[in-house]
């Protein structure tokens, strides 16, 4: 390769790895209100525009291991930004928040959700499927009934593994119930974080 090319294509290695954040979507805030309060938001911390048509939320209610799922709208949404799904018979001031309303999103504290992609790729899970904890799943700080829970900015990655034990306080802090202040942003602290790019020391290699 000619210098000047190299030297851009170097540049654009360490430019598309410093924007580089989350891995993909996230599940970053769960709010189980009062009455009909219920709202998730989704988070692209990646480099990318994400065409959100291909994702769904998946809802196993109960411990059941059948979901009902909820399409997300067919936009793409822009790195660093929200989006906020929330159950269609909220009060105004939570639906005043909402980019996209479904009467499905009516969990109660004791019911999964995952994040999948084209209905078949976990890609973030909140709760355990095919468990029912009671009312809810709890830990020393709260639990996910009458909370809004955050995640934490130190997580990067989503949860994929649907099934095993649920321990809210490992990724997420608890708000009291009907907070809303948090919906429709978020603060990831990822770092440079990925791995599709070389390293300098691949880098190096590739020019001997
Ligand atoms: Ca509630
Ligand atoms: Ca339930
Ligand atoms: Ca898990
Ligand atoms: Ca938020």
């Amino acid at each position: 390769m000619h210098r000047l090319t190299i030297l851009v294509f170097v540049f654009c290695l360490v430019a598309g790895a410093a924007f580089a954040q989350t891995s993909d979507l996230l599940i970053t805030e769960y709010l189980e209100g009062s009455g009909n309060n219920k709202a998730l938001e989704i988070f692209n911390g990646t480099e990318d525009f994400i065409d959100l048509s291909s994702y769904s939320i998946e809802k196993y209610s109960n411990g059941s291991t059948v979901a009902t799922s909820i399409p997300l709208t067919a936009v793409d949404l822009q790195p660093g930004d929200t989006w906020v799904i929330v159950n269609n018979l909220s009060e105004a001031a939570l639906l005043a928040l909402a980019d996209q309303t479904n009467a499905n999103l009516n969990f109660n504290g004791d019911d999964a959700l995952v994040l999948m992609y084209a209905g078949n790729q976990v890609v973030d899970s909140f709760g355990r499927v095919g468990e029912d904890p009671g009312d809810y799943w709890a830990c020393s700080e709260g639990n996910t009934q009458n909370h809004t829970l955050r995640r934490l900015s130190s997580i990067c990655d989503g949860d994929t593994v649907v099934d095993d034990v649920f321990d809210p306080c490992l990724e997420f802090s608890f708000f009291p119930i009907d907070t809303f202040s948090g919906l429709g942003a978020h603060i990831a602290d990822c770092g440079a974080v990925d791995t599709d790019f070389p390293t300098w020391g691949t880098l190096k290699a590739s020019f001997r």
